[in-house]
């Protein structure tokens, strides 16, 4: 897909050698019309929102509140005020599980995560006093759908599960998981960091209450982000911060609340990185998200059969159905060392335990070396990834 031209950070030399970004996980690039969005935002629309009577005010609200709806079409949800606008996936979960607990938790409050679960999605619900009941998974990644259903007390609250792993790049059932937990009247939120720049998603046809994501790893800006929910749950939850906008009278005694979903957005929001974001889905919507997905998983196959021919290279996450994230180690080298090499010779990736503890503990390893594909990544960038890798191998292996 010739679309590198577009990204100007491509064009990058990192000691000596031309840049081959595989850390699209972690962060996408940006093309060039999400960077011109931003400039033209400040050159010529910067102003606060929803709040003054002159013209800039009134065109940038306009422009926010036409990012809302386009957000609406891209995941398909019922109503416009059923998308919040925050800072990224991270702030999108803590609102949920701040705003949920404080309405619906007693005391004796279990939540059902997965196993493959990031940081973000465990932390927010331990703030929340929650004891997490984490689905078990295979070798492969794959999610334990058995005990799955056998978690499921009268004291489970939410079911928040990842559409992707970041780790293992596995793409997890979450049409059945939210089904079964429905079942228990049980409702679900969906962490789609990794999904939303790969995947359709359908928020009307998965039935999920919640879906959260974030426009930086989908070719947008840093600082903004989604909390999609349904809008009858939304109306149950109180807000998640005090300030301006979520209000809608203030006096000393008593406050009452803006309707949706400005009750969510206290404070002035990041207007241009709104925009911003919006850009990036009209740049995806055009490339096409079959397109996208499509040539990620011809890298994906390129990439797993030729790393595999490296004498001592051990995947983590084989799942059947994955997105494009390569996650190894090169025998008992430490990934670090590998990620620092690679470097030396212009790739970057990712190493650690990627926001995944408890998915280190269940292998029992430190952490992985990470290599994630975007849509402009190509096969020599993957050849080049396996050249390296294999000059670096006598360094590292004893
Ligand atoms: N994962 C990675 O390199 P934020 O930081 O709020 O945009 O996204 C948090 C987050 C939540 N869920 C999943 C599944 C994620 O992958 C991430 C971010 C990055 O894998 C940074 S740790």
């Amino acid at each position: 897909m010739n679309l590198r031209s577009q990204f100007p950070i491509l064009d990058t030399q990192v000691h000596g050698h031309a840049l081959v970004y595989l850390d699209n996980a972690a962060t996408t690039q940006k093309p060039q019309r999400v960077i011109e969005a931003l400039d033209g935002y400040y050159r010529t629309l910067n102003s606060n929102i929803h709040r003054g009577a002159h013209h800039l005010a009134a065109a940038a609200t306009e422009r926010y509140e036409i990012v809302r709806r386009q957000v609406q079409q891209f995941i398909n949800a019922r109503h416009h005020h059923e998308i919040v606008f925050t800072r990224g996936t991270t702030e999108s979960i803590n609102l949920v599980a701040s705003s949920f607990s404080r309405r619906y938790f007693t005391g004796e409050d279990e939540v059902i995560v997965s196993g493959m679960e990031h940081h973000s999605d465990i932390v927010p619900w331990q703030l929340a006093g929650a004891t997490l009941r984490p689905i078990p998974f295979s070798d492969e990644g794959v999610l334990d759908l058995e005990v799955y259903e056998r978690l499921f007390t009268p004291n489970t609250r939410i079911v928040a599960v990842n559409h992707v792993s970041n780790t293992l790049g596995t793409i997890n059932p979450i049409k059945q998981i939210i089904d079964i937990a429905h079942s228990h009247g049980v409702p679900v939120l969906i962490d789609g960091a990794q999904a939303i720049s790969h995947l359709k998603v359908d928020v009307q046809s998965l039935g999920s209450d919640f879906y959260c994501f974030s426009g930086h790893k989908m070719y947008g800006p840093m600082g903004v982000g989604v909390m999609y929910g349904r809008e009858e749950i939304l109306n149950e939850l109180p807000p998640y911060q005090g300030g301006g906008e979520m209000i809608e009278s203030v006096t000393f005694e008593r406050t009452t609340y803006n309707q949706l979903p400005f009750k969510f957005e206290a404070g002035t929001p990041s207007v241009g990185d709104v925009i911003g974001l919006g850009e990036a889905i009209s740049f995806m919507q055009e490339v096409g998200v079959d397109a996208i997905a499509a040539h990620e998983d011809e890298l994906l196959r390129y990439a797993t059969s030729s790393l595999s021919q490296l004498p001592g290279i051990r995947f983590f996450g084989t799942a059947p159905q994955k997105t494009s994230v390569l996650s190894f180690l090169l025998g008992d080298a430490h990934p670090y060392d590998v990620g620092t090499l690679l470097d030396q010779l212009g790739i970057a990736v990712r190493t650690g335990h990627h926001c995944t503890q408890p998915i280190m503990d269940r292998y029992g390893i430190p952490g992985t070396v990470r290599a994630s594909f975007a849509v402009y990544n190509t096969k020599e960038e993957v050849d080049g990834l396996y050249k390296a890798l294999k000059r670096i191998m006598p360094m590292l292996m004893s």
